[in-house]
């Protein structure tokens, strides 16, 4: 019998460009998601030349920003990079709704791999526990789904 013809990505390649779009809201934490995410490309073989940090003001700009990103042509790969913490408001549910909704809606609408490192959590708490801590680093994980994406969209 033959095999089953299976894709996937890989993480040897250390190609491609990456722009990393990081919100400034809560940069005490954010500021640790990008460490994150740069490292793991960085290991990964992107070399610094690969790499765009594009700052904006919050989780609710970093759709318009990677919609930008995306029809440049410039980029292999987006990694998004926020952090939206729950106050007393139903402020939060529109931010991170709509961050979440922009940013995937940018991936399908430009057959490009956009990766969700936006912490949307109801504390500090939650937010330091996966910003390096106990609960590991969302932006070494988003940058670690770009990578596999790259290598992966290659092949489809
Ligand atoms: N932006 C964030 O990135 N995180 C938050 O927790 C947050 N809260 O809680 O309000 C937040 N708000 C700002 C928003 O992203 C926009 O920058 C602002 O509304 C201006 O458009």
């Amino acid at each position: 019998m033959d095999a089953i013809r299976t894709l996937e990505g890989d993480f040897t390649g250390g190609d491609g460009r990456y722009a990393l779009v990081v919100g400034r809201w809560n940069s005490f934490v954010v500021e640790h998601l990008l460490d994150g995410a740069v490292d793991t490309l960085r290991r990964h073989g992107v070399s610094d030349k690969q790499m765009t940090i594009i700052r904006v003001p919050g989780a609710f700009e970093i759709p318009l920003v990677c919609e930008k990103a995306a029809a440049s042509g410039d980029y292999d790969a987006i990694i998004a990079l926020g952090a939206v913490i729950r106050g007393g408001t139903p402020h939060f549910e529109h931010v991170a709704g709509e961050c979440t909704k922009g940013i995937a809606q940018v991936s399908l609408q430009h057959g490009l791999p956009v990766a969700f490192g936006v912490l949307t959590v109801d504390s500090i708490e939650q937010a330091i526990e996966r910003s390096g801590t106990k609960a590991g680093n969302k932006g070494a994980e988003a940058a670690s789904s770009a990578l596999e994406m790259v290598s992966l969209l290659k092949q489809l």
